[in-house]
C-alpha cells in the first residue's frame, strides 16, 4: 500500500475562502492542497446558478481587497453582481494567482480524523458525483474548513416530493446548461432570497408560475444599476473598505451614512423620512436605519409597517398584497431579501400566489402539487427551500478530533466554537466563518479575509515557535459561546424562526449560530487573542 501524501495544510472548499487561503499560505512557503467537490472553483457561486441569482452585498464591497493589481484589472458591471460575473471573477482570481495547480476538483472530503501521535489530520476523500468507491487519503498538519455557511442544501421536507413525474430543480444545484421554461406550468416552493430572486425571472419565461409561499418575507428593493469606472476607482474602493471595517456589519453603506441613533430619539416624521431615504437607496441598509430597528419595540414595528405599506402600494390585488405582507415575524427577524421586481411580479396575469398557511401542501404528486384546497398541475417544479446553514457542511464530514471525539456528537445540541475559528478537542483544525463568528451577519468577503489572514498568521507563528499543535481550551470556548448567546439575546433575529437558529431544518437544535456583536469588536478580540500569544488556546511544542 502506498503511503498517503503529506502536506502542511489541507483546505476543504475552493470558494471565496479556499482560494484566498491558498494564495496566502502558499506565499509563506507552505504546501497546500485545496479539495473541492465541484468541477470548478467558486463555492456558493459555482453551485447557485438559478435564474436571477445575485449577491446582496454591493459589488464594490464584494471583491477581494488583497490585491491592487486585481482591482485595477477587474471591473464590476452592476451595483449587485450576477452569479455569472462573480463566478467569472473567482475563476479570474484562480488563474491570475496560479491557484489551480493546488486545487483538486471533483473530490469530496468524507472524513477527517486527528492523529494524536502524529499531530496531524488524516483526511479521506472520494470522487464527487461519480459512482465509485475509490478513495484516497492525505495527511496534513492543519486542516481548514472553507466549506461555506450556506452550502449544504436542506433535504426537502415536503411529502411526496420525489414522486413528481416532471423535472424537479433545486435553486442551489441548478443545471449548468440552464433551463428553458417557455410554455411550461411551473411551481416554485420557497420565498426566501433564492425564491425572491428567481421568481421574477422565471415568471417572464413560464406560461404560468405558481408560487407556493409558507412565510411571507420582508423584501427590500435593490435599485440595481450599471456601475461606471468612477464607482470603482482606487479611491472609492479604499474609502469604502476602510469605512466598512468600522461598521457592525462590515458594510460601508456608502461611507458611514449609517444612523447611530435610536429612532425613539427622533420624531415620527424624521423616522419615516429616514426609512424612505434608505428604501430609495436600496439594499440591506434599512436593517441598520436606527440602532433599535433590530430589537423588539416601536421602531421595529414602524419599520415593519413601512414595508407593509410599500407592499400594498406595489401589488394591485389587495388580497394578494395581504398574503405577501409578513405578519408572523418582526422586521429583520429573517434575513432580509433584496429584490428586483419581486412584488410587481404578482401583478402579472400568469403568476398565482398560493398561500400555504391557508391551504398547506398535502402532497406532491406525479402531476403536480395537491394542497388542501386544490390540485395544481405542473410541468416543472422548483425547490427554493434553503440550506442546513452554518453547520450542515461541517457535520456532513465525519470529523473526529483528539481521542476520536466526533464533531457531530459534540455539536448534537448546537455548535460550540472558540471565536468561530476553532473547536476544543479538535487541534490544528480551523473553520473559516464558522458558527460563533460574524460570518453571515457581515459582508462575507470581509469576514473571510479576516479569518484567512488570522489563520495564516497563526500557522506562521506556530512554525516560527516550533509548535506542533494548537487547540482551543474548553474554558475559552465556553465563555465565547456564552458571549455569543448573550449579545444575541436582545435581538429579534435570535428569537424568530430562521436559518440563523436552525429552525428551518426539522430536528436541528435551536441555537443562534452567528456572532451579532459586530465586526469591529470581533476583529479586535481576534487580534488581541493573537497578540497575547493565542490566549484561550493550548500550544504544544514539537
Ligand atoms: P431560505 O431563506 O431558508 O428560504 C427557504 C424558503 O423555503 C422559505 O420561504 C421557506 O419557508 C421555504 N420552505 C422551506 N421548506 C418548506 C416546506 N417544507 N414547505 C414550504 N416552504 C418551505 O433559503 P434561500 O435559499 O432562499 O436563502 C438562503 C440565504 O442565501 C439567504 O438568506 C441569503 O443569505 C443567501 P419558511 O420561511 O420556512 O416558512
Amino acid at each position: 500500500m502506498t503511503e498517503p501524501d503529506t502536506i502542511d495544510v489541507l483546505v476543504v472548499g475552493a470558494g471565496y475562502a479556499g482560494l484566498y487561503l491558498l494564495h496566502r499560505l502558499r506565499a509563506h512557503g507552505l504546501s497546500v492542497r485545496v479539495v473541492e467537490a465541484g468541477d470548478g472553483v467558486g463555492g456558493t457561486w459555482y453551485w447557485n446558478r438559478y435564474p436571477g441569482a445575485r449577491c446582496d452585498v454591493e459589488s464594490v464591497e464584494y471583491g477581494y481587497s488583497f490585491s491592487a493589481e486585481l482591482d485595477s484589472e477587474w471591473s464590476w458591471n452592476e451595483r449587485y453582481s450576477t452569479q455569472p460575473q462573480i463566478l467569472a471573477y473567482l475563476n479570474r482570481v484562480a488563474d491570475r494567482f496560479d491557484l489551480r495547480r493546488d486545487i483538486q476538483l471533483n473530490t469530496r472530503v468524507v472524513a477527517a480524523h486527528y492523529d494524536d501521535a502524529g499531530r496531524s489530520w488524516r483526511v479521506r476523500t472520494e470522487p464527487a458525483g461519480a459512482d465509485s468507491d475509490e478513495h484516497a487519503e492525505l495527511v496534513a498538519r492543519f486542516c481548514v474548513m472553507a466549506t461555506g455557511c450556506l452550502s449544504k442544501p436542506k433535504t426537502p421536507d415536503i411529502p411526496g416530493v420525489g414522486s413528481f413525474a416532471g423535472p424537479t430543480y433545486s435553486t442551489s444545484r441548478w443545471p449548468h446548461e440552464g433551463v428553458d421554461f417557455t410554455g411550461q406550468r411551473v411551481g416554485i416552493i420557497g420565498t426566501g432570497s433564492s425564491g425572491v430572486q428567481s421568481i421574477p425571472v422565471i415568471a417572464e419565461q413560464a406560461a404560468r408560475l405558481h408560487v407556493f409561499q409558507r412565510t411571507a418575507n420582508y423584501v427590500v428593493p435593490a435599485h440595481n444599476r450599471e456601475l461606471t469606472n468612477a464607482d470603482q476607482g482606487p479611491e472609492e474602493l479604499a474609502e469604502r473598505r476602510s469605512s466598512a471595517l468600522n461598521t457592525r456589519s462590515g458594510l460601508a453603506f456608502d461611507g458611514g451614512e449609517l444612523n447611530e441613533r435610536a429612532a425613539t430619539e427622533v420624531s415620527e416624521e424624521e423616522r419615516e423620512r429616514e426609512f424612505e431615504r434608505l428604501w430609495r437607496k436600496g439594499g440591506l441598509t434599512m436593517l441598520l436605519a436606527f440602532t433599535d430597528v433590530g430589537t423588539e419595540g416601536p421602531t421595529n414595528e414602524a419599520a415593519a409597517e413601512f414595508v407593509h405599506r410599500k407592499i400594498r402600494e406595489k401589488v394591485r390585488d389587495p388580497k394578494v398584497a395581504e398574503t405577501l405582507v409578513p405578519r408572523d415575524h418582526p422586521f429583520g427577524a429573517k434575513r432580509l431579501c433584496v429584490d428586483t421586481g419581486y412584488y410587481e411580479t404578482f401583478n402579472r396575469d400568469n403568476v398565482t400566489l398560493v398561500n400555504l398557511r391557508e391551504t398547506p401542501i398535502e402532497q406532491v404528486i406525479p402531476t403536480g402539487v395537491r394542497t388542501t384546497a386544490e390540485h395544481i398541475e405542473l410541468d416543472a417544479l422548483v425547490l427554493a427551500t434553503g440550506f442546513d446553514a452554518m453547520t450542515g457542511a461541517l457535520t456532513a464530514i465525519d470529523i473526529r478530533g483528539s481521542g476520536g471525539a466526533r464533531l457531530r456528537q459534540q455539536w448534537a445540541n448546537g455548535p460550540s466554537t472558540y471565536l468561530g475559528l476553532a473547536v476544543a478537542g479538535f487541534p490544528n483544525l480551523f473553520t473559516i466563518t464558522g458558527p460563533g463568528s460574524p460570518s453571515v451577519l457581515s459582508n462575507m468577503r470581509l469576514s473571510i479575509e479576516q479569518h484567512v489572514d488570522w489563520i495564516t498568521d497563526c500557522i506562521r507563528y506556530l512554525d516560527e515557535h516550533d509548535i506542533a499543535s494548537i487547540e482551543a481550551t474548553e474554558a475559552a470556548q465556553d465563555s465565547w459561546v456564552a458571549h455569543v448567546a448573550e449579545v444575541a439575546e436582545p435581538t429579534v433575529v435570535a428569537h424568530a424562526n430562521n436559518w440563523y437558529v436552525g429552525s428551518n431544518v426539522p430536528g436541528k437544535p435551536r441555537v443562534f449560530m452567528p456572532y451579532i456583536g459586530g465586526v469591529p469588536v470581533y476583529r479586535e478580540t481576534c487580534e488581541q487573542v493573537a497578540k497575547d500569544g493565542y490566549q484561550g488556546f493550548v500550544l504544544t511544542s514539537a
